[in-house]
């Protein structure tokens, strides 16, 4: 039997939530006239508005008592000081170590981790600068004009998504790409424009073993070697990130073009370290420093505030309250912000990888939920999608509104009108709309007793829909890297709680051992045996019209 539930505190979050579960956070907002001052706060840059979930100061007391009975202080400086608290891996958990701006020593296994770090940004300072400059050239003498990354899961994503959110700063000269899906597709229709003499591949895996990343790798030397049929092209055009020199070798890359990280950074905790290259040749270094510096920025927020103005904590522990007691399984991430539109892919991997667990870090199964369901899109687009759901659905879900107050776009009012649409959007989830009020506004489109009764029921809206309201300054570098970090360290909050290994992902590995033995049968005979009915005859049907022309 775990022994979360038993705790006392969670007994006693759980009973005042028989009482506040009655309440309509409108009611909340009435009584209060200082519940925003309160229930706001700011750090590193941004500034977050959660009043609009439904806690008084009562519920964050009680939801910090928890945190302090699961000991969150403990195991945020177990983290912090190198301890191995991915168990199950039996390794420290560092990322944080990557941006530690300060360079104060940070040591796991008796040795501090600082020098070698320092080492590898020095490395991608030489390489990034010497490939924006155009002193790197290609085998033919060129210079580079396109990066591909190859990588997939937490050797893509983190990339994919701060180059993207970013791209107000990338130089016009040079393009980055991100090639991870195996379908072939990805690669080609990636390749079609592309110069094999003007381009550079980025190799980024940390075991170097993943299967979709070597065969899109392999795909790629094929195609510069089919215009520069010389091995000497492949130094000058492919260099690896991974923590596995060997296989990096192997695959023929020299050991010079290669860049290494640490067994202590987990795959979807990676961007900062040498994964991130992409990231530096696409924006320079000098920015890349500024997301490291943005990240330490709440990490010593995280490491130093006290739990009550802790951003990370506050919003790890509404997180849980609104998962565990107020019933919410799935919680949206909602930027409006065009160039943060893959922060809700990225955040769903963080995230989900994380603490979609259901054993205990001792191997205990849990009797409670953990790990909520991740997605999301940038408003307003999702506004005209999936809102409606959000508004009037029968399951409520918890959302996180992002924004930055100045655009890097300012084109007339656009931005006025963005921001006009994240206000209302929260106001209306919290607030609803009650039957006076829609019938009140019925009346005024002059509406017939029976039409407007009609209409009605469907013009109620609920509220009481929990959000927080993340507000940055701008998108810069710094800013970006001060939100991404507090988002891992609120995954590290809601793990602690739960009491699960937040940086093991054994779900990942089934399927890279599954679809090995499952290829063998594709290539080879099928061994029927081996699976249940549908399998057999899906991978039956498959090679029987394999063996056939497609058609037409
Ligand atoms: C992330 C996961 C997973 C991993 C990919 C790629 O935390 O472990 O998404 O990043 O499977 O692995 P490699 O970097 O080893 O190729």
């Amino acid at each position: 039997m775990n022994s979360l539930t038993n705790l006392p505190e969670w007994k006693a979050i759980k009973s005042h939530w028989q009482t506040l579960s009655k309440r309509h956070m409108r009611e909340l907002f009435a009584e209060d006239p200082g519940r925003f001052r309160r229930m706001s706060t700011e750090a590193a840059g941004l500034f977050v508005d959660y009043s609009k979930n439904p806690v008084t100061g009562e519920t964050l007391s009680l939801l910090l008592d928890l945190a302090r009975a699961v000991q969150l202080p403990e195991w945020r400086d177990r983290m912090f000081s190198g301890e191995h608290i991915n168990n199950t891996e039996d390794r420290a958990v560092l990322h944080v170590a990557l941006r530690n701006r300060s360079s104060r020593p940070i040591t796991t296994d008796g040795a501090d981790v600082m020098p070698g770090i320092n080492t590898v940004l020095a490395q991608m300072e030489a390489f990034t600068h010497a490939l924006r400059s155009g002193e790197w050239k290609g085998y033919t003498g060129n210079q580079i004009t396109d990066v591909v990354n190859i990588g997939i899961g937490g050797s893509n994503l983190g990339p994919l998504m701060v180059a993207e959110a970013l791209r107000h700063y990338q130089s016009a000269g040079l393009r980055v790409h991100f090639v991870s899906n195996v379908d072939g597709t990805h690669l080609t229709e990636t390749l079609k424009p592309l110069n094999p003499e003007t381009t550079l591949f980025i190799i980024a895996s940390k075991t170097f073993t993943t299967q979709e990343t070597l065969a899109n790798a392999h795909a790629a030397r094929d195609w510069c070697l089919a215009s520069m049929p010389d091995d000497a092209a492949i130094a000058r055009h492919f260099v690896a990130v991974s923590t596995n020199a060997e296989k990096v070798e192997a695959f023929g890359i020299d050991p010079q073009n290669m860049f290494i990280f640490w067994d202590w950074v987990g795959g979807r905790y990676s961007l900062w370290s040498s994964i991130g290259l992409p990231i530096a040749l696409a924006i320079g270094m000098a920015n890349f420093y500024e997301l490291l510096a943005g990240a330490h920025e709440m990490d010593e927020h995280f490491r130093s505030a006290p739990l009550a103005e802790n951003i990370p904590v506050i919003l790890g522990m509404l997180g849980v309250y609104n998962h565990n007691f107020n019933g919410i399984k799935t919680h949206a991430i909602l930027p409006y912000d065009q160039y943060l539109r893959y922060l809700p892919d990225y955040l769903q991997q963080a995230d989900m990888e994380s603490n979609g667990k259901g054993v205990t870090r001792d191997g205990l199964p849990v009797d409670y939920s953990t790990g909520p369901v991740i997605w999301g899109a940038a408003g307003t687009d999702g506004q005209h999608a999936f809102y409606q759901l959000i508004h009037q659905g029968t399951q409520v879900i918890s959302s996180d509104f992002i924004a930055p107050v100045h655009s890097h776009n300012e084109l007339s009012d656009q931005h006025e009108k963005l921001l006009a649409n994240f206000f209302a959007q929260t106001e209306a989830l919290m607030k609803g709309r009650t039957r006076e009020e829609a019938e009140a506004e019925l009346r005024t489109q002059g509406l017939g007793d029976e039409a407007r009764q009609a209409l009605l029921p469907h013009k109620v809206f609920p509220g009481n829909r929990p959000t927080n309201s993340i507000l940055i300054d701008k998108l810069t570098p710094r800013r970006l890297g001060a939100l991404i970090a507090l988002y891992e360290h609120k995954i590290f909050v809601q793990g602690v709680v739960w009491g699960v290994n937040s940086y093991d992902q054994w779900g990942v590995e089934l399927g890279k051992q599954l679809a090995g033995v499952i290829l063998k049968e594709l290539e080879g005979d099928a061994r029927p045996e081996l699976h249940d009915a549908s399998t057999s005859g899906l991978v039956a049907h498959f090679k029987a019209l394999r063996g056939k022309p497609a058609a037409e």
